[in-house]
């Protein structure tokens, strides 16, 4: 590993995104969050990983399963949930909603709900970015889902062909909503190695393991940043819960759902820093209470915001 990291910090991170996301299910239960809901829980380790290598510069594009993304850019957990709650304090004045998180300020652009559509909005950026000579590079996170769309091909030959500073990052959690990839993708469950067609440099790495991500997405990064044009990583991983709130998981079985369980990175992860010496179990348990008191004021935060005036509906729409 090339950089310096706080290997504790990545475990505070992946952990609050953990109680973000209970507590998002909680309050949807209640009737507090409406509309659709889609949860990251499982997947922490590769939004952790990968957004830890980021510098200011860089811009964080994800899809609608964007909260973890936006909470590991380091968007404020306050006006994250009271988004989400339809709240004026929220990150676009309650209006946006969860599948539409967006922080221009953190360089986080996005929150998409049409799948494969955030992939040329961030070539785009990642354009802006080399035509403004920045030295930023993007980072667009998508699901297997969307590599059957037309316009992931698109994408991949545009950003080859004109060396855009950005790393494709597909969090390859094996369903596309109740789709399992193995029935409708020919050429099996490995994307990375289709990259070949683009002459994209590809890795695969196991999503499930927040220092294999990072050390990957660092390796793509530094080669990003020496003009070497577009990278691709695919992350396995797998999301613990259903597509979104509606969703009753009938097209799968518990014990696959339980052996992925089995590598949880909230409870891996901090078990391998102890045995690596690098924390104390009263440091992880302090990070615990002090993350599940974090989350219980968000929730705090969002439930007293006001919210949105009816006047503001016409402001911010454009047409
Ligand atoms: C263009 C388009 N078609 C269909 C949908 C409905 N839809 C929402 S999520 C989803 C599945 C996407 O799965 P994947 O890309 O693997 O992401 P994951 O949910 O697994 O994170 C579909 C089909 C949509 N939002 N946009
Ligand atoms: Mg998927």
């Amino acid at each position: 590993m090339t950089g310096k990291v706080d290997r504790l910090d990545l475990f505070r991170q992946m952990y609050l995104v953990r109680q973000f996301e209970i507590a998002c299910g909680e309050n949807y239960s209640k009737g507090l969050i409406r509309g659709f809901l889609h949860l990251y829980t499982g997947q922490e380790a590769t939004g952790v990983g990968a957004i830890s290598t980021l510098g200011d510069n860089d811009y964080v594009v994800s899809h609608y399963r964007d909260h973890g993304h936006a909470l590991a850019r380091g968007v404020d957990v306050n006006r994250l949930m009271a988004e989400l709650f339809g709240r004026a304090t929220g990150t676009s004045k309650g209006k946006g909603g969860s599948m539409h998180i967006f922080d221009v300020a953190k360089g986080f652009m996005g929150g998409h709900a049409i799948v494969a559509g955030q992939l040329p909005l961030a070539a785009g950026l990642a354009l802006a970015q080399q035509y403004n000579k920045t030295d930023g590079l993007t980072i667009c996170f998508f699901g297997d889902g969307a590599t059957n769309q037309g316009i992931y091909h698109e994408t991949m030959n545009l950003a080859a062909v004109w060396k855009l500073p950005i790393l494709f990052f597909l969090e390859n959690n094996m369903y596309g909503m109740g789709t399992s990839i193995e029935r409708v993708r020919a050429g099996g469950i490995d994307f990375y190695p289709g990259m070949a067609t683009y002459e994209i440099p590809a890795a695969e790495v196991d999503g499930m393991d927040v220092l294999a991500v990072r050390e990957a997405t660092e390796l793509a990064v530094a080669r990003i940043r020496n003009g070497e044009g577009p990278q691709f990583i695919e992350a396995k991983t797998f999301r613990f819960v259903g597509h979104s709130l509606a969703d009753g998981q009938k097209y799968r079985g518990q014990e696959e759902v339980k052996e992925w369980e089995r590598r949880d990175p909230i409870n891996v992860y901090p078990t391998r820093l102890l045995e690596m010496g690098i924390a104390k179990s009263d440091q992880i348990d302090q990070i615990k209470t002090e993350v599940d008191e974090v989350v219980a004021k968000a929730v705090e935060f969002a439930e007293q915001s006001p919210e949105p005036e009816l006047s503001e509906i016409h402001n911010d729409v454009l047409a």
